[in-house]
């Protein structure tokens, strides 16, 4: 399997455009602003969802270059996410290095990451496409619900799975999902068109979270540059977790819903809890299902290089470590 910067060379040129326009809409005049915008932007994030932005307004023959501006609004806006997240997680480490909120402290993270937000706002407005507003109005709106949902599921064992899906759907299947749609919207190809595209980025969006949270118990620190066990310290019911309630033995139940409600788990007892259950296969065929229906809708696009570049990035979502 390539890994992601191979997958992502024929659109290379693109990412480095893209990456140019990201440093030169860093342009505040105030000075913390820039300096965290810097050090946050610089930090080496993976770029998926501008890539998923290039791709998707290319695979349907897209001429012009607002595609450029589009993906840097993308991830400004899930740079703003990162940001706000750390802060309501209490994280210390991302990408890597100490998050910004260690670095610089919650009230300047909260408030550069709303800054970013409101430059891709206004980056976007130079787009002038009401329907791309739309799209991306509504889906911030959504991303900010999933938050909400997951802030009022912690500590509680009871979260159905149809309940954690409806989160991860919001909270980070939506920008894929949006990414997506952009690129059709901007190539003003068909609505059932600008659909399939969107189909494709929620199934992929979704895999990609199933495999953060299996990534949660079971990757690496060094590769993955944040710190695992996050979840579990912060009572959250991943599907991991929710397998075990589900099939686990009445032991393991019981010390997962202890962990779940009181946050702080034992990680090694409930990481091998999670292994008896089977619960990291559970979550990563259900990630694989997803990238399988993402796949599928990409049967209504015209065959293309693109076309085969995209089937692949879903397939990457499965076998990523970071
Ligand atoms: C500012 C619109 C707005 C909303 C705030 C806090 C919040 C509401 C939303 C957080 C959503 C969130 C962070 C979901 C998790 C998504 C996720 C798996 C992030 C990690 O993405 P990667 O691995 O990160 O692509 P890199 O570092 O590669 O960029």
């Amino acid at each position: 399997m390539p890994s992601l910067n191979e997958l992502l060379k024929p659109i290379n040129a693109d990412m480095q455009a893209v990456d140019q326009v990201i440093r030169d809409c860093l342009d505040s005049e105030v000075v913390l602003i820039r300096t965290i915008g810097d050090y946050i932007i610089g930090s080496g994030g993976k770029r998926i969802r501008p890539a998923l932005a290039l791709l998707s307004s290319r695979a349907f023959g897209y001429q012009g270059n607002q595609h450029l501006k589009m993906a840097a609004v993308i991830e400004f806006i899930h740079t703003a996410t990162l940001l706000h997240d750390d802060v309501v997680d209490e994280s210390s480490l991302r990408r890597g290095r100490s998050t910004a909120n260690e670095m610089f402290g919650n009230a300047a993270s909260v408030l550069v990451g709303d800054y970013l937000y409101s430059r891709a706002f206004e980056m976007m407005v130079e787009v002038d496409s009401m329907a791309v507003m739309q799209v991306m109005s509504q889906a911030t709106k959504v991303i900010s619900e999933g938050e909400v949902l997951q802030l009022m599921n912690v500590n509680d064992p009871n979260v159905t799975q149809e309940g954690y899906l409806q989160v991860v759907r919001f909270k980070t299947a939506k920008l894929f999902e949006a990414a997506a749609r952009v690129g059709a919207i901007l190539a003003n190809v068909s609505e059932p068109m600008q659909e399939a595209a969107a189909t494709y980025g929620r199934h992929m969006g979704t895999a990609f979270q199933l495999v953060d949270d299996l990534l949660d118990y079971s990757g690496d620190t060094q590769t993955l540059g944040k710190t695992l066990g996050d979840d579990l310290r912060e009572g959250k019911a991943t599907l991991p977790l929710l397998h075990v309630l589900a099939v686990g033995n009445t032991q393991d139940q019981a010390l997962v819903r202890q962990a779940i409600e009181k946050g702080d788990g034992d990680f090694d007892a409930v990481a091998q809890a999670i292994m008896r259950a089977d619960a990291l296969t559970y979550t990563r065929q259900a990630a694989e299902a997803e990238v399988t229906l993402a796949i599928e809708a990409l049967s209504e696009l015209p065959d293309s290089e693109t076309k085969y570049l995209l089937q692949q990035l879903a397939g990457h979502c499965l076998t990523r470590n970071q």
